[in-house]
């Protein structure tokens, strides 16, 4: 037996909120996403997906649950039955009766009898939300189900079972955290910072990018993390260029930067932490300019998070402030209104100034509501992250900034009155930087 690491009523909690706002007559249903082939018979890790552990903590893949407002069972898990020579192999299961029990649902049935049984729980509601098209597994389990019900309502001379996007509905509640989503989140920060602190002390010239991603793993399941919340980057020199550098493999040269992007993962909540500093601990003259006018940019678009600010108003200024350090360093020539119109800056900054931040690192949630940019609200999560980017394989620009890639990322909750800053933990200054890379290797 294993015990959930939740308490049962945040989900109770969890789908009272959504109840209210479902349409009537309608149910809801999320899946979890299936095991993929690592190699032979070996499986990658398996992650449950986000909005079936956000409705009703189950963890296991091949299970199903279905939320039936104002029905006698309002809450049923599908699940996988017990089977004592694959959990000889691959671990406990739940099963029927040990799902029932563990996640206090009211009905739950073995997932083999899916398509049997969900058509008479769905044929007498008006629709049903659901996120189709993005889960093989579930999509052709769900084919048939779909069918049964609408030969059951052909009797009966009640239309179409209608669907409906169920990301949107579950996203707009993901968005805004609870206090108790909060303190994981916080958690999950503080452990990061923690993290990131321990790999600026371990960085020295000739140590390869994984040993610090190996540390970074360390540091966070010691802190108790389950697992990274993303693919970690670990960046030296012109790698940082490359956004989502994945290769993590190279050696760490002295008079480069390191640009580390990782986070923990602490009870689905993921944060989501970028650093950049001198691989040796002290900065070159160019590094400590370009750093240290990303860095106070950075800060000051923190300080504009509040209620009523929008990401599209960060966006902007994060373009204008960018685009002056391209100028003054010499990336482009012309106006910055020429620069910005022509977007001809993207060359070194091609992404977003931010995220939304939650169990997911690239957050549910609309980011626009009208077609407007959506004010943020207390209790939403997002990251500020600008960064520059100067690949080697740029031309027309000063040789002291080629292969330099810098990026300073923060998570920060939106509060009443204005932000908290979540990794705050995780140093920036350079003077700190300096005085704590590589600081496990001096007297
Ligand atoms: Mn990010």
């Amino acid at each position: 037996m294993r015990n959930s690491v939740f308490n049962m009523n945040v989900f109770k909690e969890r789908r009272e909120l959504l109840k209210q706002k479902m349409k009537p007559q309608t149910g809801l249903i999320v899946a979890a996403h299936p095991e993929y082939v690592r190699n032979n018979d070996v499986e990658h890790a398996y992650r449950p997906d986000s909005n079936m552990v956000y409705l009703c903590g189950f963890e296991e893949p091949e299970s199903v649950f279905l939320f039936r407002p104002g029905h006698d069972q309002e809450t049923i898990l599908f699940v996988r039955e017990k089977d004592p020579f694959r959990e000889t192999w691959d671990g406990f299961r739940y099963g029927v009766d040990g799902a029932k029990e563990e996640f206090k649902v009211d009905a739950t049935y073995s997932i083999e009898d899916f398509h049997r049984v969900c058509p008479g729980l769905l044929s007498d509601l008006e629709g049903v939300y659901i996120n189709l098209f993005s889960n093989h597994w579930f999509d052709s389990i769900f084919e048939q189900v779909y069918m049964a019900v609408d030969g059951l309502r052909g009797r009966t001379n009640k239309g179409k079972l209608e669907i409906k996007d169920s990301r949107t509905i579950i996203g707009e509640m993901r968005l805004f955290k609870s206090q108790e989503e909060i303190s994981w989140m916080r958690h999950a920060c503080e452990i990061s910072s923690e993290a990131h602190i321990e790999l600026m002390k371990a960085c020295k010239p000739g140590m390869n990018e994984r040993s610090l991603h190996g540390l970074f793993l360390y540091q966070i399941m010691a802190r108790g993390s389950a697992r990274e919340g993303y693919g970690s980057i670990v960046a030296g020199g012109d790698g940082a260029t490359t956004l989502h550098y994945v290769f993590n493999d190279q050696p760490l040269k002295e008079g480069e930067m390191v640009l580390i992007d990782a986070g923990a993962e602490y009870r689905y909540m993921s944060s989501d932490i970028t650093r950049t500093f001198p691989v040796s601990g002290k900065f070159s003259e160019a590094q400590k300019r370009v750093y240290q006018a990303v860095l106070d940019l950075q800060k000051e678009l923190i300080e504009m998070v509040a209620p009523g600010m929008d990401r599209s108003k960060l966006q902007n200024r994060c373009v204008e402030g960018l685009v002056d350090i391209m100028i003054a360093e010499k990336l482009l020539k012309g106006s910055a209104s020429e620069i910005i119109e022509s977007r001809s800056y993207a060359q070194f900054y091609p992404h977003g100034v931010g995220h939304w931040l939650g169990m997911d690192v690239h957050d549910a949630g609309a980011i626009e509501v009208n077609g407007e940019p959506r004010p943020f609200e207390p209790g939403i999560i997002l990251t500020i992250e600008p960064g520059l980017y100067v690949s080697r394989k740029s031309e027309g620009v000063p040789e002291e900034l080629k292969g330099l890639g810098i990026r300073i990322e923060d998570n920060i909750l939106v509060t009443s009155t204005g932000h908290e800053n979540m990794t705050v933990v995780a140093p920036k200054e350079v003077e700190e930087l300096e005085n704590l890379v590589g600081v496990n290797y001096k007297d």
